[in-house]
């Protein structure tokens, strides 16, 4: 599947963050391995001029998706901690466009498009075809690649550069079979031209 990279294309890291990689408050297993196919790919980006977004889950210490506030998970990407900022190792540019994402303590957002200002910033910005890797492939991911569906931008699932919390075996494929199906298309990185 070979994919070209347009003038109105963008790429979208999201959530590689501390507290997702091994040694972190909720690990994805291997969360590591995405940050060197996301420097290619961000390069790539950089050198064409073209947006590079990064999203963060952004949790106050009061988050709803904690367990002691009732949710599933340990507490992760505390605001301003050592947990919420990004791999030491990933190379975003100065001019990376940041979004913030769950910053509130009753709601959840797993997707960078919601509750954010996504969509206006790509929108403005020309964007029709999105690029999506990162962490983690049955949450974030997964989520951000259907609204950008449902948005209805062209949405590129870097399948090199993702990799899941798999919490019931299996999730991270079914989750990959579910974005393809809604309409995303699968590549990796040679797969990309420049036109
Ligand atoms: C995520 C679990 C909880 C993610 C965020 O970035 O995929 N997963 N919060
Ligand atoms: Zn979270």
């Amino acid at each position: 599947m070979k994919i070209a990279l347009t003038k109105h294309s963008a790429l979208t890291v999201v959530d590689v963050q501390n507290d997702f990689i091994p040694g972190g408050a909720l690990p994805v297993p291997e969360g590591d391995k995405v940050v060197e196919p996301l420097n290619k790919y961000i390069e790539m980006f950089r050198r064409q001029g073209l947006p590079i977004v990064a999203t963060r889950d952004w949790h106050p210490p009061n988050h709803m998706s904690f367990k002691e506030y009732g949710g599933i998970w340990p507490p992760h990407c505390i605001q301003n901690s050592w947990g919420a900022e990004f791999h030491p190792d990933l190379h975003l540019p100065r001019d990376t466009i940041i979004i913030s994402k769950a910053t509130e303590p009753d709601k959840e957002a797993y997707s960078g498009f919601e509750g954010t200002d996504l969509h206006n910033i790509l929108k403005d910005k020309g964007v029709r075809r999105v690029f999506v890797g990162g962490l983690a492939t049955d949450y974030c991911v997964k989520n951000t690649v259907l609204d950008a569906l449902k948005l209805g931008y062209e949405t590129i699932l870097l399948m090199d550069a993702i990799k899941g919390v798999d919490v019931n075996e299996g999730d991270s494929e079914r989750a990959i079979t579910e974005m393809i199906t809604n309409g995303a298309i699968g590549i990796s990185m040679e797969d990309i031209f420049i036109v």
